[in-house]
């Protein structure tokens, strides 16, 4: 059977999705809005042969040992759905720090699933490789799709109809801009899926979130199609803001953001009252993505790079889609 290889972006969302109404098939609670990052991306190969003996993954250089992603459940999904039964080998690598809020689910369970489902000689098209990835990281399936995506919640009690789609491919808006700061490289003690869990049975403000998620989602919609930066970015850092005040009234609390968060949010909000138009989002854990268009990228950088928390920052435009590349990771 052949080696596939594929690379996938990490997306950042601007209508973010936290909670899910069915955890098994990873069905969530709301639609979610996001953009393909370009200069975050994970590259993957995946064979399945008589050679293995047992399923291993690599990732980053080190053997998988704690599968928090159930990484290998998914493997096993792509080989019933193939037919087939012969072990695999995945190599993965990110060119970002994984598992500090940079995304890196999404585009490793994307790589993955593109790389996996070509590997076992499946032949699926976006919508179906996007149902597919959602399985294994509900994030990953907007990672599956160009530019700025939107992530179906859908109805249906199977998840047939809940698949991510691009609102507008990256062209569309090529001026666009997520600067992400590193503030920290650290770990996050609370991965998402626990926290989102927690979140959805304890936080009494869960209710707020759904009543308005849907008007955040008509605006940024809108606001894409029509290239409105101020309308995208003040509801997008709006709706950020209202995510993290649901994780901080989850019991236990989960905080995310560390000092340096803070302080990068601040100077953001000082850019804006000095005229410079600057936006902030942030997920689960401290970085922050500040969101800008091409004509203030460097004057922004400039003034990230001067803030002590910065570490440093990563530039991304709207990006790709996952898809196969030729290069083999071994
Ligand atoms: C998002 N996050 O929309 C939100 C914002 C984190 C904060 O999607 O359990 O890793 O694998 O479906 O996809 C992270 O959640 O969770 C996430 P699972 P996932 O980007």
């Amino acid at each position: 059977m052949a080696k596939a290889t594929a690379t996938a972006n990490a997306n950042i969302a601007l209508v973010k999705y936290w909670g899910k109404r069915d955890d098994a098939l990873i069905l969530p609670q709301n639609s979610s809005i996001s953009m393909s990052c370009d200069g975050l991306s994970t590259t993957t190969t995946a064979e399945f042969s008589e050679k293995y003996r047992s399923d291993t993954i690599v990732i980053n250089d080190e053997e998988l040992k704690k599968d928090e992603k159930n990484i290998l459940g998914h493997i096993e999904r792509i080989r019933k759905l193939a037919g087939i039964q012969e072990k695999a080998k995945v190599v993965s690598e990110s060119n970002f720090p994984v598992a500090a809020g940079l995304a890196s689910s999404a585009s490793g369970l994307a790589a993955l699933t593109v790389a996996a489902a070509e590997a076992a000689g499946l032949s699926l098209h976006e919508k179906e490789l996007g149902i597919l990835a959602r399985q294994g990281s509900g994030s990953a399936s907007r990672s599956i799709c160009e530019g700025f995506v939107e992530w179906h919640k859908g109805v249906m009690p199977d998840g047939s109809d809940s698949f991510a789609e691009s609102i507008v491919r990256k062209n569309y808006w090529p001026e666009f801009r997520m600067i992400a700061t590193i503030v920290s490289t650290e770990k996050k003690k609370t991965g998402s899926r626990a926290g989102m869990k927690q979140t959805v049975e304890t936080c009494p403000f869960y209710g707020g979130w759904l009543r308005t998620v849907e008007d955040d989602l008509n605006i940024i919609r809108k606001g894409i199609r029509s290239r409105d930066f101020a309308l995208v970015g003040s509801t997008a850092e709006a709706n950020c803001l209202k995510m993290h005040a649901l994780m901080m009234t989850t019991k236990p609390a989960i905080l995310y953001w560390i000092p340096e968060t803070v302080e990068v949010m601040h100077a953001v909000m000082a850019m804006r009252e000095q005229g410079i138009e600057a936006y902030f989002t942030i997920d689960g854990g401290p970085q922050v993505k500040v969101m800008c268009l091409q004509k203030d990228e460097r004057e922004i950088t400039k003034r990230l790079l001067r803030l002590k928390g910065v570490q440093k920052t990563i530039l991304c435009k709207p990006g790709d889609g996952a898809k196969l590349v030729n290069k083999h990771l071994f």
